[in-house]
């Protein structure tokens, strides 16, 4: 039933579905105090994704570059703690996946309007890069692209719906990733938005 995309990364078809009343409460809880916002990146652009954060540390970008800072640029304060629901999905998914003992200290929430896409990256952020990724994709589906250890590498397309999750660790870690530009549609859980939360553990 799980799917090994590559060595070291498993996704994990709806692990995510039982819990989504959980899920549902807790993003609305913590966009209400952190809400989403569509940060420059430093060359001057505007995300098409827009984000905020919950954990110890927050992703951000500006002019000055990509960081993960503990307060909200927009606020001044910390960001929300994680809830008791996020660590414990991002837990179980890891440990499902062969890493026991994941605790989290970042969240980075990206909400997907019709349009909205990722272009090709890589996650290298982190301090911590032997701790896996965990992702859990929510409301409506979308496209995403897996691609090599080089920018050029051609990429595979994988559909992530409602309630997958899928755990990125090992050899896996470091390579180039994106999301195709989001369709319309119309979910129960997000409208017509798709919603991912993405679990890191920043500091080793
Ligand atoms: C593979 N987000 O925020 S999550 C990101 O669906 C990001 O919003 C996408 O890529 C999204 O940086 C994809 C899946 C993901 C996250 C991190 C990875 C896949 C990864 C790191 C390494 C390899
Ligand atoms: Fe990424």
């Amino acid at each position: 039933e799980d799917e090994l995309l590559d060595p070291g990364a498993v996704v994990l078809r709806g692990f995510a579905s039982a819990r989504e009343a959980a899920l549902k409460d807790d993003v609305a809880r913590v966009t209400a105090a952190a809400p989403f916002r569509h940060l420059i990146t430093p060359g001057g652009f505007r995300m098409s994704v827009a984000m905020t954060n919950c954990g110890e540390l927050g992703w951000v970008s500006d002019r000055r570059g990509y960081r993960y800072d503990p307060v909200d640029p927009e606020s001044g304060a910390r960001w929300p703690a994680l809830p008791d629901s996020f660590l414990a999905l991002a837990r179980d998914a890891a440990a499902r996946a062969g890493y026991d003992g994941f605790v989290p200290d970042a969240c980075l929430i990206n909400r997907y309007a019709p349009g909205a896409r990722l272009s090709m990256h890589q996650d290298r952020d982190e301090k911590d890069l032997r701790a896996p990724i965990v992702s859990v994709s929510l409301g409506l589906p979308a496209v995403f692209l897996w691609g090599g250890d080089a920018r050029a590498d051609k990429a595979r397309r994988v559909a992530l719906h409602h309630g997958d999750v899928v755990v990125w660790g090992g050899p896996s870690r470091l390579r180039f990733h994106g999301v195709l530009a989001l369709k319309d549609g119309e979910h129960p859980f997000a409208g017509g938005h798709r919603i991912n939360l993405t679990f890191r553990k920043v500091r080793p």
